[in-house]
């Protein structure tokens, strides 16, 4: 070909990979649901960036049903999107639709929470928290509080999902150094309000109820839900029964301001701006860390007023 025409073509390419380069991404993204305050302030950072960033963001809520979120994947999978994104309600039960989005060739990244399977390279990357060290973080907490000597209440979160699973975990290992610490009532509460409101109830009725010197919820809302259970018995929550929980809600700060909630060891649900460098990489080809934790830190009553002004969730 003549010189001067493949001059004259280089620009029209240049001009055509660029405009490749340019079209918006498109993101499937299957949430859990919308059960508590956390799940609320993660879906909107999530939202945000995507808006901020111009991707073409398909979002489904499953109503906390692995069975939604499976036919929201599979949905995105025929939609052609560039990069499926997903916080799996529970840990199992994935492998099967994992493969058939890796046939074809659709790169995933979990945020949030984890999944159970056999082949790690059915995702690219997970950004969550590290929640056994969330629960060892609330034992560690109540040990010093009640000077190791507690006799707890449980509220576990979603049954078979990695927090709960995981926050127990962590919170056992502590308690496994500190003998006169023992969980007595322990039930899910499925991380909702009203359902941590409802077991607390039951719990205060049981026979162990009356012994009860300690709570400890694995999310701010079923705290919460205990909190109304334990006034509606005629107790004081805070004094009566020390309440340690995890998430870091702005309830669960207004909470500790009234010295009804004791602790709340935060997780970050802001996780939208760091997901998305995450998605961006993968759509690119680039390698990027199998797992990414994010940073977080612990507060009680001391620190909830000054802190509350400036919580961003
Ligand atoms: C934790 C997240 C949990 C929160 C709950 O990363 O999966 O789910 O702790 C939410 O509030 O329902």
């Amino acid at each position: 070909m003549r010189p001067t025409s493949l001059a004259r073509l280089l620009p029209l390419v240049l001009l055509g990979a660029a405009a490749l380069r340019a079209a918006p991404l498109t993101v499937g993204f299957s949430q859990v649901g919308a059960e508590s305050g956390w799940r609320t302030a993660n879906t909107e950072s999530i939202k945000a960036e995507a808006a901020k960033r111009g991707v073409k963001l398909i979002f489904s809520d499953a109503q906390q049903k692995q069975e939604n979120q499976i036919k929201a994947l599979r949905s995105f999978v025929a939609q052609g999107v560039d990069v499926i994104a997903f916080s799996p309600v529970v840990e199992t039960g994935w492998e099967p639709v994992l493969r058939e989005i890796k046939q074809a060739g659709i790169p995933v990244v979990l945020t949030d929470r984890a999944v159970e399977v056999s082949d790690p390279k059915l995702y690219a990357t997970i950004i969550g928290s590290d929640f056994v060290e969330e629960g060892r973080k609330a034992a560690r907490w109540l040990a010093e509080k009640t000077g190791g000597k507690a006799t707890i209440a449980e509220l576990v979160g979603t049954p078979g999902s990695a927090p709960a699973i995981d926050r127990k975990k962590g919170f056992e290992e502590i308690l496994r150094g500190h003998p006169d610490m023992k969980i007595v009532l322990s039930q899910s509460g499925d991380f909702t309000r009203a359902k941590g409101k409802e077991v607390m109830e039951a719990f205060l009725k049981s026979p162990e109820g009356k012994n009860i010197t300690a709570l400890f919820a694995h999310n701010d809302d079923m705290a919460l839900g205990a909190i109304q259970a334990i006034e509606e018995a005629g107790l004081k929550p805070g004094k009566d029964i020390i309440i340690v929980s995890i998430d870091g809600v702005h309830d669960a700060f207004v909470a500790m301001t009234q010295g009804k909630l004791n602790c709340t060891v935060e997780c970050n649900p802001l996780l939208g701006p760091q997901l998305f460098d995450l998605i961006d990489a993968v759509a690119a080809g680039k390698s990027v860390p199998h797992r990414v934790v994010v940073k977080e830190g612990v507060y009680d009553q001391s620190q909830a007023a000054a802190a509350l002004p400036t919580r961003q969730y």
